[in-house]
């Protein structure tokens, strides 16, 4: 971490601890969001972290923005997520999008004033992406939607999506990528879902009927539209794996805050080697989970990503935030599984982010593609 790192991870854990940790154990029980929170978190500067100036970023580097997505992760995953999937949004739109509509959508989003959203699920085609069967039919001046979308992480509190629809055949190549915003005609909210963790993150399901697109809204052409989802993941699963080592990491903190003072048999339970075997392995896993993560974000920010790298940042700081905050509930014992201390709510907040912006098993798809197109390459 370089001094401007330090500077900022530090200022920052301030503002989350001033503003947003006094009302976690509150609003996760609740399930509330607060949009003062994350309009407070784009005064703030961070919900356009890697975004030019001239679009209302701060035009910092990827790896800035893991620091960041860490730093808010240790005090709210839903938070962080939100953050992470309108960046994600933000990347699309600026890599993907013409002149006017980065003109038109980036500001609002990278100043934090409003939140984006991104829909490429469907009850049938999960995993299985391209087997979508949201339909953009051709109209005079743009396109109809029809179709649900399911799962969407901020759907409800967003206002511009970036949904995925059919306009040509079967497969990824009959897919486009069209720009909605909420309150379009034949656009609605579906059910909310009830949820393990992410409480203070709303998913909803989108629902279009005969929802009108214009043209200007469809993103680079025609058919490009799983090139550009896929483009997108490879960004938001690096920003997810930040995400878990921010996981990670607070559970590690309240693992030995507690076992630094909790005494059983006459001694801190810290000083049972048991307990230190455990909390070393924790350290070291969210340590190497770190590594990973910036490794990632190095190829993004090269400007030539380097997917499985991306994925593998994904598999190992998600599937370390599962393992580290169900070691975490276990190091505090009984008060552990209760709300009294955060560690639950980080292990309900862990397991999501092994299935999001492609299930753990996905990534090791995706790697498994790259090693052996490598080995093609090299025999
Ligand atoms: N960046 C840009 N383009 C990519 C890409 C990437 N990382 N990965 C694949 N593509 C392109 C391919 O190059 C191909 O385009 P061309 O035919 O023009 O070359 C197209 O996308 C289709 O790729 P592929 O044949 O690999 O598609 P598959 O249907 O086999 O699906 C997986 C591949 C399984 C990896 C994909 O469906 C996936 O990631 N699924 C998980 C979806 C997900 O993450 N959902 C979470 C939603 S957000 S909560």
């Amino acid at each position: 971490m370089n001094e401007f790192q330090r500077e900022l991870t530090s200022s920052l854990e301030k503002f989350c601890q001033d503003n947003i940790e006094p009302h976690m154990e509150h609003d996760d029980h609740e399930g509330k969001f607060r949009m003062e929170i994350f309009r407070g978190l784009g005064e703030y500067g961070v919900t356009g972290v890697t975004l030019p100036e001239e679009f209302g970023g701060a035009g910092l580097s990827y790896q800035d923005y893991a620091y960041v997505l860490e730093t808010i992760a240790k005090y709210s995953v839903p938070y962080a997520v939100t953050v992470s999937v309108s960046s994600m949004v933000q990347s699309i739109l600026l890599n993907f999008g013409n002149a006017e509509q980065k003109k038109k959508y980036l500001p609002a989003l990278t100043s934090g004033e409003e939140i984006g959203a991104f829909a490429l699920s469907e009850s049938h085609s999960g995993s299985d992406a391209a087997n979508m069967k949201t339909t953009a039919k051709k109209v005079d001046g743009g396109y109809m939607l029809n179709g649900t979308k399911m799962w969407i992480t901020s759907g409800g509190i967003a206002k511009t999506y970036i949904v995925m629809a059919r306009t040509g055949g079967e497969g990824a190549k009959g897919v486009s990528a069209f720009i909605v915003r909420d309150g379009d005609k034949g656009f609605s909210f579906g059910k909310a879902e009830k949820k393990m963790g992410w409480k203070t993150s709303p998913t909803r399901e989108l629902v279009f009927e005969n929802c009108f697109v214009p043209q200007e809204n469809l993103l680079l052409e025609e058919g490009k539209g799983f090139n550009v989802a896929m483009g997108g993941l490879d960004r938001g699963r690096v920003a997810i794996g930040a995400i878990g080592v921010g996981c990670a990491q607070r559970a590690l903190d309240e693992s030995i805050k507690y076992s630094l003072t909790r005494q059983q048999f006459k001694q801190a339970i810290f000083d049972f080697q048991g307990l230190q075997f455990m909390l070393s392995d924790m350290a070291t896993e969210t340590e190497a989970s770190r590594l990973m993560v910036h490794s990632a974000a190095l190829s993004l920010d090269s400007g030539t990503p380097n997917s499985k790298l991306c994925s593998m940042a994904k598999l190992k700081a998600t599937d370390t935030a599962m393992k580290v905050t169900t070691d975490a509930v276990q190091v505090l014992g009984g008060v552990g599984y209760t709300s009294e201390y955060p560690v639950e709510r980080f292990m309900r907040d862990a397991k999501v982010l092994q299935i999001v912006e492609g299930t753990n098993q996905i990534q090791r798809v995706v790697i498994a593609r790259h090693l052996k197109k490598e080995y093609e390459q090299h025999a």
